[in-house]
């Protein structure tokens, strides 16, 4: 029986929680007197939380003190949850469960490698956490993507080699980060913006259940 171990981004892969993170930074970045825009907004998807804080400092010209810094890390997350906490089933991006219910019922092995800290909380207000066997986020790596260790410890955790895996993503980080992990990086979104990616579709509506079969079947080359 074939088996691979397939590993999905969470943030413009399962749900579209850039929204959310859009609106919580903007009152934020405004607090302190700094413009934000859904263009710069682009730049911190699949970028970790301190990252985020720290390039939107620099748009604006500030610098804060260590203590500054990890209160408005705290007040920017409280918003953020603000939004997640509202969430259900009906943000989860179209035919994301038919691909999962698809790979359950072939027996493969499932996996969320998420920068954000908050990807179980996440996961449990869209009900599908128990349709992941391991779940990597920004608590577990100590690198971000483009760094292709919350990949690699997702392998390691389906007990998995790194080129039985599949990755899903929708930020050019994540799939350079699948890629440099000698995975196959399937990219969500734009083909001009996610051109490094082995396939690319705009979303799982295009992924035909053929495609998926050959993935489980197939040796990377
Ligand atoms: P948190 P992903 C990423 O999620 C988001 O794309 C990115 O915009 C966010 O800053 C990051 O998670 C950290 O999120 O503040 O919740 O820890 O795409 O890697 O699933
Ligand atoms: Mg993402």
């Amino acid at each position: 029986m074939h088996k691979k171990g397939f590993i999905f981004d969470l943030d413009g892969v399962i749900v579209d929680t850039a929204k959310y993170h859009f609106l919580a930074w903007k009152k934020l970045a405004n607090s302190i007197g700094v413009d934000f825009s859904e263009v710069q907004n682009e730049q911190l998807k699949g970028v970790s939380r301190v990252r985020s804080l720290e390039k939107i400092l620099a748009w604006g010209n500030k610098t804060l003190s260590d203590k500054a810094f990890t209160e408005l890390m705290a007040q920017k997350n409280e918003g953020y949850l603000s939004y997640i906490n509202k969430m259900d089933t009906s943000e989860i991006l179209p035919d994301v469960s038919r691909v999962l219910d698809f790979l359950i019922e072939n027996n493969q092995a499932i996996a969320l490698g998420s920068a954000s800290k908050n990807a179980t909380p996440i996961l449990k207000k869209v009900s599908l956490l128990e349709k992941f066997e391991a779940i990597v986020d920004g608590n577990d790596v100590s690198k971000a993507k483009p760094d292709p260790e919350v990949f690699l410890i997702g392998a390691q955790l389906l007990g998995m080699n790194p080129e039985d895996c599949i990755v899903f993503e929708d930020s050019v980080a994540g799939v350079q980060a699948a890629n440099t992990a000698n995975m196959i990086s399937i990219g969500i979104g734009d083909k001009s913006v996610l051109h490094e990616a082995d396939y690319v579709f705009k979303d799982f509506t295009e992924m035909s259940q053929e495609f998926i079969e050959r993935l489980i079947k197939e040796k990377r080359t």
